[in-house]
């Protein structure tokens, strides 16, 4: 598989998150991508495509602030990653704030998504891999490119940061795929939460479908996303799947939940897929509650290669460090088996 991967990703090593009430040593660590490049062959360092197809999902305002963030905690002599603690409800107006604070809750959901010197350079780096394995898939180079990003995109809107995600990666190549005359393009996710960011980006957008397997948002993060229920809206209606299933669930439900998305995939139309993977599925990851082994991740992986599309897949969550690169390697096998 070719694979892309670039040095500037390391450059983002956020300390700690704020969850259940405590600050607790960050498990999206730079140790994940070494494990991974461990586990894996030689890697491409991608191109740089410069910002237009981040711009093509992202806000100008918000790219903005994820630049100079941190820069402006450190301004108001903090120390550390910058994190908010005070957020809008639904239906606040837009407003001028001028505190880093209240700029970080405006941008943000959650205070486990620290913005750290180098956050920005790493979400641009893994953005741009996610841009190369797309450009390999165009070109015809080959059938199928897997981007190792880090930071994560999936839970990033395109005015919003959260879940340990600032550049939604997924949705940048599936936007870029469309440009490039690839439609219909659809975006699968399979990473333990649910894709929200994704979801929001493509929500009202009927060329672009959506599919998630994921942990019921009733009982896991990022809760206010991910119901059965949410279908899209206006142009995008019918274009969005929930799969929500319970903590738990192992090989036998999730693949039921799998066919079900494939199906949708290829009754859509789709002629090329996006793939936003993570192996935080894992029966082993500390931070998540499903029960698929390693062999799971390969037969997940030959399922989805058995579409036979043109596909790039992103680097999502995945947390047991020890075991994320046979994981990744796993699922990367599947996909080639096919
Ligand atoms: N104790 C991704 O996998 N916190 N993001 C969960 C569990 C947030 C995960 C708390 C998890 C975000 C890309
Ligand atoms: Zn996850």
């Amino acid at each position: 598989m070719l694979t892309f991967c670039s040095p500037a990703q390391n450059a983002h090593a956020p300390l700690v998150e704020l969850v259940n009430g405590q600050a607790e040593a960050h498990a999206e660590t730079p140790a994940r991508l070494a494990n991974m490049l461990a586990a894996m062959g030689p890697m491409c360092a991608p191109a740089d495509h410069g910002m237009e197809a981040i711009l093509a999902v992202h806000d100008a305002d918000y790219v903005a602030f994820l630049q100079s963030a941190h820069a402006a905690w450190l301004a108001a002599g903090r120390e550390g990653d910058a994190i908010g603690y005070a957020f809008p409800v639904r239906g606040r107006r837009p407003l001028a704030l001028e505190r880093i604070d209240g700029r970080l809750g405006q941008y943000s959901f959650d205070t486990v998504t620290p913005i750290a010197a180098g956050t920005w350079e790493a979400a641009y780096g893994a953005a741009q891999s996610a841009l190369g394995a797309l450009e390999a898939v165009a070109s015809g180079e080959t059938r199928q490119a897997f981007a190792l990003c880090r930071p994560p995109g999936h839970h990033a809107g395109a005015d919003y940061f959260g879940g340990y995600c600032y550049l939604n990666n997924a949705a940048i190549a599936a936007r870029a795929a469309a440009a490039r005359g690839m439609g219909p393009v659809a975006v699968l996710d399979v990473d333990y939460h649910h894709g929200n960011g994704t979801q929001d980006i493509f929500y009202a957008d009927g060329s672009v479908f959506f599919a998630s397997i994921h942990a019921d948002p009733r009982t896991d993060f990022p809760y206010f996303w991910g119901h059965a229920e949410e279908h899209g809206t206006d142009e995008g209606e019918g274009a969005n799947l929930n799969l929500p299933l319970p903590r738990g669930t192992g090989w036998a439900t999730y693949q039921d939940a799998l066919g079900k998305a494939l199906d949708a995939v290829t009754r859509f139309g789709a002629r090329t897929l996006i793939v936003s993977y993570g192996a935080d599925t894992f029966a082993e990851d500390p931070i998540a509650q499903f029960a698929l082994t390693t062999d799971d991740m390969h037969r997940m992986g030959a399922r989805i290669g058995a579409l036979g599309l043109p596909t790039v897949t992103v680097m999502e969550g995945g947390y047991n460090v020890a075991a994320l690169g046979r994981n990744v390697a796993a699922f990367i096998a599947g996909l080639e088996s096919a």
